[in-house]
């Protein structure tokens, strides 16, 4: 990719992550892409200080359910204490959060053991459409991003537009850090985790 002014700049003032609650909806379409974009996301959360305990990770078949997991996520985060991940989610599976070092093919973690009584902060939704033959990505590109920024505005608690609206798979990819040339690309989950942070922080000290 050639060289762009167009980036993400690093924040003007520090944040404190540690004690944001951040949740991760993604979709599973397009795997690759969004495996790559789920461990770039998790990176930018840990740089600013967020705890492995304060991130919940669900997945969802594609990017057309996330504005409603986030909406239930969302929901959910206020239950009492000792409620279990599927309570919060409205009977959801769940498939995290993840134990340091656990692997995301294993079986999931108990969220309810480490999970504190307190609503996310911040919602970042990741998905990766990439057109096709017929208008089905026009109409799911569409959808989704009005949908989540209702879910957003209608919440009050950010909600992250970690979706890829990609032309051809290598946009998707170089989006990613995945990229088949020379550049790999920049993945952009990386400034999703630091844009949930400071969002998070913002609409905490805004009330
Ligand atoms: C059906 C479909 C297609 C064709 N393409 C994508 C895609 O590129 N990215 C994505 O996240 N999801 C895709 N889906 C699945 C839809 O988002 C949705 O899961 C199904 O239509 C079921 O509601």
């Amino acid at each position: 990719m050639a060289d762009s002014i167009k980036a993400l700049p690093q924040f003007t003032e520090r944040f404190d992550g540690a004690p944001l609650r951040i949740a991760i909806i993604h979709a599973r379409w397009n795997k690759t892409v969004i495996d790559a974009l789920l461990a770039g996301t998790l990176a930018g959360l840990k740089e600013n200080g967020i705890k492995d305990y304060n991130i919940l990770i669900q997945s969802v078949p594609g990017s057309y359910e996330l504005p409603l997991a986030c909406q239930r996520v969302i929901a959910g985060s206020h239950v009492q204490a000792g409620a279990t991940a599927t309570d919060l989610l409205g009977g959801l599976a769940i498939s995290s959060p993840l134990a340091p070092g656990s692997s995301r093919s294993g079986t999931p973690a108990p969220a309810v053991a480490t999970m504190p009584n307190q609503p996310f902060d911040a919602v970042i939704a990741i998905g990766v459409l990439i057109k096709g033959a017929t208008m089905h990505f026009e109409y799911i590109c569409d959808t989704v991003s009005h949908a989540l920024m209702r879910v957003s505005l209608d919440t009050g608690i950010p909600v992250i537009f970690g979706v890829l609206t990609a032309l051809t798979d290598d946009q998707a990819l170089e989006r990613a850090g995945l990229g088949r040339g020379a550049d790999k690309g920049h993945n952009h989950g990386e400034d999703w985790g630091q844009a949930a942070v400071e969002m998070a922080s913002h609409t905490r000290r805004w009330g």
